[in-house]
């Protein structure tokens, strides 16, 4: 109390935390400087050390985290970074949390609404634990909030992304003509999706040229283990919102024209062709999947003679439909989506996947290159390494460990659903109405791998003959109980049944020769 005036202002503190993965300038949370406001933002273990990760993960996170508090503390926000190297880290948010709180006499703790099931459990549990009063925020930065898939799909048995995509494109009066589609269909799929020409030579990625030398030599100081390479000097990954908005700017401008056009061709030579990697920009909230999709229609608009509108629908599908329909089936699934395992596939993962030691031209290809650049294109993903695991009967928790590890861009909610839903039909076909696999003939319609792999792409048994040849027939042979019933794929069943009983067998005798020598391949 001063002059009888209760000091109510002077002794309110308040604590707001701000995760890796939650660095959105536009947030509410700084349109005001308040100096009773304490911002932190910490380089943990807990984080760092729950999976394996990519070293370009660590170190994008980590950079990116450094330059958005220092954007905020140029804002006139009163920020604490706690590096992991910081001697008071105790390494973990809650008992950081706590330190804080007892240190700076804090009276109020306030965190925005985590994306990861796993964090949102602990953060929930501690607030609850404390005796000073808590609130939680919304991260301002999804179309839907948690529960919106939910309820759109309530009493419904079936969770189609295109309905969910189709309600997103009218809520939102995105590419719409009155209620209507604009140009008149939803979907111009059908348009996307061709193989790269012998001759095409795909525009160069913009890369970014970062200074990463301290994070890393901080990692290993700490001694966290960490997969993958990296250029420390020139780390090619943008970790600010102003490299985010110019890799945009980059994207309408240079690849959009080809975007659907060539989303699911692979190549040796190229890791991205015309992606806009954006997948982390996006993920760590540098860019709102809103202003990113309006960027887009902008750029449409502007040269409509340069971008064909079936380029610019699967773009803005990919951000408004997919990306928030997988996190509308998180919220929705979750916690038991992350034990689902329909297929019952225990097999361990062949242990090239991390090193890409495999003479598998393809799966050498796409394993090489997610070591290289934390970056694989999303049918690299689905039917290079994830055709691969599901064939191969991988347990899908090896799965998930291996993807939330290496790409940029992993965090749970995004690449669970993409991974043990879409990928590894771990969850009976709630996200995939059928599994994505495939056998050489589909690679090689849609890549450059098979030509020169020590595999003959052509050849089902026999020496050299492809791996995904053989697996792919005794996938449909073990799983015959579970999925001939699925009209999506009752047709493979109808090839397989006509097939000879010595075919089947050789076939089978392959497969599983391939799956007793799977570290070999
Ligand atoms: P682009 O091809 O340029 O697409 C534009 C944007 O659309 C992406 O940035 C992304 O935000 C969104 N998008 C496209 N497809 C999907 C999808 N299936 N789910 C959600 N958003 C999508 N994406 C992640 O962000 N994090 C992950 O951990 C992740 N794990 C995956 C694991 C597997 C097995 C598979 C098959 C896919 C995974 N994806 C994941 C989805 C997709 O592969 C990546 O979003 C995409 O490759 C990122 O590269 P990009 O930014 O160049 O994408
Ligand atoms: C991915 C990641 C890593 C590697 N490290 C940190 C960290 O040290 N501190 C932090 O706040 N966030 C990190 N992240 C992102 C988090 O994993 C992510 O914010 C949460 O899991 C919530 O989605
Ligand atoms: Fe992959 Fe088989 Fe083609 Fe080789 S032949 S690149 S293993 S699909």
């Amino acid at each position: 109390m001063k002059n009888n005036i209760p000091a109510l202002v002077d002794s309110k503190k308040t604590l707001r935390l701000i995760l890796g993965d939650q660095l959105n300038i536009n947030h509410s949370w700084f349109k005001e400087v308040n100096t009773d406001v304490v911002y932190v933002l910490m380089e943990v273990r807990s984080e760092t050390d729950y999976v394996w990760h990519h070293i370009q993960k660590v170190a994008a996170f980590f950079s990116t985290m450094r330059t958005f508090a220092n954007e905020l503390k140029e804002n006139k926000h009163t920020v604490i970074y706690l590096k992991l190297t910081d001697a008071c880290n105790l390494q973990c948010f809650d008992k950081n949390c706590d330190w804080l709180i007892a240190e700076h006499a804090i009276t109020h703790f306030e965190y925005q609404l985590p994306d990861e099931y796993r964090v949102d459990q602990l953060l929930a549990a501690y607030s609850k634990s404390l005796s000073i009063s808590h609130a939680t925020y919304d991260t301002e930065h999804f179309l839907t909030s948690r529960n919106e898939l939910g309820a759109f799909f309530k009493g419904k048995k079936v969770y189609l992304m295109e309905s969910f995509y189709r309600y997103m494109r009218k809520k939102h009066g995105l590419l719409m003509q009155g209620t209507e589609p604009l140009n008149g269909q939803w979907n111009y799929d059908a348009e996307n999706r061709k193989k790269l020409p012998a001759n095409h030579k795909a525009v160069a990625p913009m890369i970014f040229t970062n200074d990463v030398t301290g994070i890393i030599s901080e990692l290993a100081k700490t001694n966290i283990i960490t997969i993958g390479t990296i250029d420390a000097r020139n780390f090619v990954w943008p970790v600010s919102r102003r490299q985010s908005l110019a890799l945009l700017d980059f994207f309408v401008k240079e690849c959009l024209p080809l975007f659907g056009t060539y989303q699911d061709a692979m190549v040796p030579e190229e890791w991205s062709l015309y992606h806009s990697r954006l997948s982390f920009s996006m993920n760590c909230k540098l860019l709102s999947p809103l202003e990113v999709v309006n960027r887009a229609i902008e750029e449409w608009s502007m040269r409509k003679n340069k971008i064909a509108y079936n380029q610019l629908e699967g773009f803005v599908r990919q951000i408004i439909g997919w990306r928030e329909y997988m996190r509308g089936m998180y919220w929705l699934k979750m916690p038991d989506f992350a034990t689902l395992n329909y297929l019952e596939n225990k097999n361990k993962l062949p242990d090239w996947y991390w090193t890409g030691k495999t003479k598998m031209n393809c799966l050498r290809n796409a394993i090489n290159q997610s070591l290289h650049y934390a970056y694989a294109h999303h049918i690299q993903r689905l039917m290079i390494t994830g055709n691969f695991a599901l064939l191969a009967g991988v347990d899908p928790a090896e799965v998930d460990q291996w993807y939330l590890g290496i790409y940029i861009d992993a965090l749970e909610w995004v690449e669970i659903t993409n991974t043990r839903g879409m990928s590894q039909f771990a969850d009976g076909g709630l996200i995939g109405t059928k599994p994505y696999v495939s056998s050489a003939a589909y690679i090689d319609k849609m890549s450059h791998y098979c030509k020169g792999c020590y595999y003959d792409k052509a050849k089902k048994t026999g020496a050299k003959a492809c791996p995904f040849n053989s697996l792919y027939w005794n996938f449909y042979s073990n799983h015959e109980a579970k999925l001939s019933k699925n009209p999506r794929i009752g047709m493979m069943y109808n090839v397989w049944n006509k097939m000879k009983p010595d075919v089947k067998a050789e076939l089978l005798q392959q497969a599983d020769y391939y799956l007793t020598h799977i570290n070999e391949l």
